[in-house]
């Protein structure tokens, strides 16, 4: 049995309101679903963030059905699960879901729920749990015991989950710890974060995915160091083998820091090296020290085939001087109540209300009232 494993796709995400960008990602989109059918995968795994937000645009829509046409004269199943960004934040349908006519089949929506299917005489128990976020969040390591208990079962299993897992984010973003994840499972298929990890060497294996286009300046590190990247996943009898298939079409992305002397030399080596497209290099460009600004901009603004963000200008270096324990939320409410039951209630609601629906928040408050 064969499976693309792809995540974090953002279709529709609009940098900088620029429409290159949006295509940019439909195109590494493409590009990811090509692999898979190129190979031909006997299916594909999404985990979340389709689309970059849960009500895309037109064009968005219509650049996910011309994939699933793709898939379905092939007849390959995309099974998903839906991203933080995937889940609607008042009533409304799940648009991954107006796709199910072209075999697109959503998994998880607040519990975990699995499937099992057939492919070559072998069975495979697919299970999925779409992203759960403010009270939902209590209910993860419960639903991925359920999911273990299922997953001993079958000798071929795969676990989707879109959750922060520690250590791959900062301690506060994250949802789960990674004792709490299932064991049983051949293969656990993540996403989320937008830097990819394959950890191959344990049992489970595990895997972020990662993004297929750069969704921040925060991702361009990983990219230069690893490219973005899709897996494709071989098990049969228990045996998995998954291998990262670098994607060609990225737009290559790099962050300039120099000075006045030596921007332009900096910027030419960078443009001047071998990429993986024809693309133009989108390139963060900041110039340290004493600068003439308009003749930088003006020289920026000769370059052709370049793309620039930026330039910023940073005359000396900056320290930035943080308040002691004044880094997340719940400290500013704390000094604001003065009170920590109240900054705990005040966060707890501030939190629901931004990651879940209205019905949700008005349950939350409702059950405070009545204590
Ligand atoms: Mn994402």
């Amino acid at each position: 049995m064969r499976f693309l494993h792809l995540s974090d796709t953002h279709l529709g995400y609009r940098e900088y309101m620029m429409e290159l960008r949006e295509n940019d990602f439909y195109e590494s989109f493409n590009e990811a679903i090509d692999i898979g059918l190129d190979a031909n995968v006997d299916f594909f795994v999404h985990t979340g963030d389709l689309f970059d937000t849960w009500s895309p645009s037109n064009k968005a829509l219509n650049e996910f059905k011309k994939a699933m046409i793709k898939l379905y004269s092939k007849n390959k199943t995309m099974y998903l699960i839906m991203g933080d960004h995937d889940r609607p934040k008042r009533s409304d349908e799940i648009a991954s879901r107006i796709f199910d006519f072209l075999g697109v089949k959503l998994l998880g929506i607040n519990e975990i729920q699995s499937i099992t299917l057939n492919y070559g005489n072998e069975d495979l128990l697919l299970s999925g749990l779409s992203n759960m976020k403010g009270l939902r969040k209590n209910n993860i390591v419960n639903e991925y015991r359920k999911g273990d208990i299922e997953a001993k079962n079958y000798k071929n299993s795969i676990l989707m989950s879109h959750q922060g897992v520690s250590p791959y984010l900062i301690p506060e973003a994250c949802e789960v710890d990674s004792k709490d994840l299932p064991v049983n499972y051949s293969y656990l298929a993540f996403g989320h974060i937008h830097d990819s990890h394959l950890i191959d060497d344990r049992q489970p294996v595990f895997s972020y995915a990662g993004s297929t286009d750069l969704n921040s300046t925060n991702e361009i590190k990983n990219y230069l160091r690893n490219k973005k990247s899709v897996n494709l996943v071989e098990i049969s009898n228990g045996k998995l083998n998954a291998e990262r298939i670098k994607l060609k079409s990225t737009r290559y992305q790099n962050i300039i820091n120099s000075d006045y002397n030596n921007y332009l030399g900096d910027i030419n080596e960078i443009i001047s090296k071998k990429m993986d497209n024809d693309k133009s290099p989108l390139l963060s460009v900041t110039v340290h020290g004493d600068a003439d600004k308009d003749d930088v901009k003006n020289n920026l603004k000769k370059l052709d085939n370049i793309i620039i963000r930026g330039p910023v200008f940073e005359k000396e270096i900056k320290t930035v001087i943080e308040k002691p324990n004044m880094s997340r939320l719940l400290d500013y409410f704390n000094a604001y109540f003065n009170d920590n039951d109240m900054a705990n209630l005040a966060n707890t609601i501030y939190d629901t209300i931004k990651n879940e629906d209205i019905d949700s928040s008005y349950e939350l408050i409702r059950g405070i009232m009545i204590k």
